[in-house]
Formats: C-alpha cells, sequence, structure tokens
C-alpha cells in the first residue's frame, strides 16, 4: 500500500535540539531544519519530515544523562527489580547511555549499546560492557557471536530516534531469544495530544508512537505488543512489552483497552491532529502574552531545566534572552553554554531565593514533582513557574 503522508503542524525553522552552543561560537551559523510533522493515514505513524543522520545527532558530544534526574533512576531501578525476579541470564539495553538502567543489574548479565562515545565511556569505566555502536542487524549479528541469544532486550526512549525501523526490528529478531522479550518505553502520542506537549517533537523524535503505529510497524516482522503500561514518566509514556508472533504469551487486557483509548480520541483520524495543530497555535499565543507581561512589569524569569523539549517551545514560539535571563540545569555539559537558536545562558544550579527570581519557566516540566519538592523554600516564599502545558498557566503548586 502506498504510504500517504499529511502534513499537520509546522513548528517553525529549528536547531538541533542538543546542540548546546558554546561561548566561542555564540556568533557562528547554527545548523537549521523545517520541523513539520506529519500523519500517515495507512499505517498511522506520526513523524517529523525532515531528518538528520544518527551520527548528526548522537555523537561525541552528546549532552544529556539519564540519571540526571531523581525520578528516572528510581523509574528504571523498580523496571530492573521486577525484571530481575524473573531470572534473565542476558538482558541488552539499546541506549543504554550513563547507565541509569543496566547498573542495577549484576555486569556479567548485561550489554550495553551507546553509540555517543562521551557517554559510553561511563559505563566503560564501571566495567559494563558496552559498545559504542548503532544498532543494526549487523551489531546483532557481532554480539550473537559472541554472547548467543538474549532473554530481554530493553530501550529507554531510543527506539523513537531510529529513522529505519525496519533494520531496528531485523536485528531485534537475529538476537532475542525465541521466548524472549523485547521491552520499550517512548512518549504515547495520546498523552502528547492531550496534554497538547507539542515539545516533545523535535529532531531527535522521529517518531512519537501510538499502539496503532507501533503495532504495525512491529507486525511486519513477526513481533507483537503483548502488554502495555501507561507510564508518567516524561508526561506520559508507554511500555510495550513485545514477543515474537511464534511465542506463545497470553495477550493481556491491557492492550485492547489502550487501544480503546487511542481509537476514542481518534489517533485513527486526521482531523484529531488538525485540531492539536490548532490547540499549538493558541498556546504560541497564549506563552508569548505570559512572558510579555513579565517583561512589561519588570520580572525576572529564569528557566529550569535546559531540555530538549524546551529548544521546540522556545525556538517556535521566538523566546529569547530577552525574555529568559538564564537557564538553569544540573547536567555539566549544558553548563556555561547558550541554548540552541534562542542563545540563552545556561547555569549551573543556584538558589532561586539569592537570585531574587520572579517566575520559573518549567523547562523540565516532565519532572515537576521532583523540582517542587526541591523548590519547596522558592514556592513558600511566594516563587512561582511559568508552563505550558495542558496550555499556558502560572502556578505555584
Ligand atoms: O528522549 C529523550 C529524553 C528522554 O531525554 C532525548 N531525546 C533527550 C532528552 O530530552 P530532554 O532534554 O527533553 O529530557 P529531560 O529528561 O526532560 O531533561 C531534563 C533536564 O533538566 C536535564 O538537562 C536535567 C535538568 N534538570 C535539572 O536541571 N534539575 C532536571 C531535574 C529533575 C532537576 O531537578
Amino acid at each position: 500500500m502506498k504510504n500517504t503522508f499529511i502534513d499537520f503542524l509546522n513548528l517553525g525553522m529549528q536547531p538541533l535540539a542538543n546542540s548546546y552552543i558554546q561561548n566561542k561560537n555564540i556568533n557562528k551559523k547554527e545548523r537549521k531544519y523545517k520541523l513539520i510533522i506529519r500523519f500517515n493515514e495507512n499505517n498511522k505513524l506520526v513523524s517529523i519530515k525532515n531528518t538528520f543522520s544518527s551520527k548528526d545527532m548522537f555523537n561525541d558530544e552528546y549532552p544529556y544523562r539519564s540519571s540526571t534526574s531523581k525520578t528516572m533512576s528510581h523509574h528504571l531501578k523498580q523496571l530492573a527489580q521486577n525484571i530481575k525476579k524473573t531470572k534473565p541470564k542476558k538482558i541488552l539495553e539499546i541506549g543504554s547511555n550513563d547507565g541509569c538502567f543496566i547498573r542495577n543489574f549484576n555486569r556479567k548479565k548485561t550489554i550495553g549499546i551507546e553509540p555517543c562515545s562521551n557517554v559510553e565511556k561511563i559505563t566503560k569505566k564501571l566495567k559494563y560492557n558496552t559498545y559504542p555502536e548503532y544498532w543494526s542487524p549487523k551489531l546483532a549479528t557481532k554480539i550473537l557471536k559472541k554472547h548467543k541469544k538474549v532473554n530481554i532486550i530493553f530501550s529507554s526512549n531510543t527506539i523513537s530516534h531510529i529513522k529505519n525501523l525496519n533494520e531496528v526490528f531485523k536485528g531485534i529478531n537475529i538476537i532475542l531469544d525465541d521466548k524472549g522479550l523485547f521491552i520499550i518505553e517512548d512518549p504515547s502520542l495520546l498523552e502528547c495530544l492531550k496534554k497538547n506537549t507539542y515539545d516533545q517533537f523535535y529532531n531527535e523524535h522521529i517518531y512519537i508512537f501510538s499502539y496503532l503505529s507501533l503495532s504495525n510497524a512491529l507486525r511486519k516482522h513477526n513481533l507483537e505488543i503483548f502488554k502495555i503500561e501507561e507510564l508518567k514518566i516524561h508526561g506520559g509514556s508507554n511500555r510495550y512489552f513485545i514477543k515474537k508472533i511464534k511465542n506463545n504469551i497470553k495477550l493481556h487486557k491491557s492492550v485492547n483497552l489502550h487501544k480503546y483509548k487511542e481509537e476514542k480520541y481518534g489517533l485513527n483520524n486526521l482531523k484529531t491532529y488538525f485540531n492539536f495543530a490548532k490547540r499549538v497555535k493558541k498556546s504560541k499565543n497564549k506563552l508569548l502574552s505570559i512572558f510579555k507581561n513579565c517583561k512589561k512589569n519588570n520580572k525576572k524569569v529564569i528557566g529550569y531545566g535546559a531540555t530538549a523539549k524546551s529548544v521546540t517551545i522556545l525556538n517556535y514560539c521566538h523566546i529569547d534572552n530577552s525574555m529568559i535571563d538564564y537557564f538553569i540545569d544540573t547536567t555539566f555539559d549544558k553548563q556555561n553554554k547558550y541554548t540552541p537558536g534562542t542563545k540563552i545562558p545556561i547555569k549551573k544550579y543556584s538558589d532561586l531565593i539569592n537570585d531574587k527570581v520572579d517566575y520559573v519557566f518549567l523547562g523540565a516540566w516532565n519532572f515537576k514533582k521532583e523540582i517542587f519538592n526541591k523548590e519547596k523554600k522558592y514556592i513558600m516564599n511566594g516563587g512561582k513557574f511559568i508552563i505550558h502545558t495542558p496550555y499556558p498557566k502560572i502556578i505555584s503548586k
């Protein structure tokens, strides 16, 4: 069947999300692309139109570290504890980052795949077996020769970052034991649309999966989803439990339940996406009016968490250094740099009260609970946050 792509949202010219600018490069021209989101009416896949090569995005300067958030560390630890109960012989993780997940297991039991060599060094130093390569059928064959088949393949926020899904799933079929499980976590399209979190779209998120689209892509490779867990992490993600079709595990009721929710919301219908696009435009205008108001009243506004997601918001809404003084971020590799496109300085984490901050734009809104817990003093002193989801507003709890 011929693919029919329909563009439904234009988020304007954008820089690469994780390309934080060093001081010495501040006047250099940045690489930019048009961020257009499209829906494929045949296979129901939502994707970005203009893509970059993996090498352009995931290289030895990649700044993101999964372990910077306690919420994420705890989340992956819990999953690891559940997996341990099944006594797997070998676990492979695609996109092992700084080892946030594999660190919960005995070194002999895990294989990590992490193509960003600066990040891969972290797990290698801890003596975890890590391949500094991109996931592919070739790599799967190489690992198979050395380690035999694996019982669990896990991947958190990585499969949606790889353009060629056919190659991804071919690799899975090569290395996964016939009775093994492939578990992936990625942002939920349903939650993204419900919460108007259009910032989930940026160059690294080539796809935002729904059950409807992912199951179509898997079926071509004799793989199927047999259970879905709806997760709160990253503002709403799905954990898909996938098996080979020939493995007779019973279908869990969560699959049909989630499918029903997606169909009821209209993820099958183009109209749903055009309606989302209308809400995104409204969201932009409202957010801009909040920022303009702050500026008019000489309020000090800073950003909290220089996320990849916030790059989409800032560039789409044209929010720059005239509206946000600086960002604070706990990630060492982002500090003393500038936000891509909008060139807002990023500082290391500092006290919001001493810095006399009036409003804090929550770039890391997905960790609101963790951040609000940490910033009790600021909140008690009347400190306020600006958030864009589900619609732009000022909040203090
Ligand atoms: O899919 C992806 C997700 C999982 O991670 C990647 N493509 C890239 C990255 O996206 P992101 O940058 O939008 O992710 P996070 O996890 O929302 O980033 C949180 C940022 O906020 C980090 O830079 C750390 C920072 N932070 C902070 O400064 N103080 C986070 C917390 C919780 C804090 O207290």
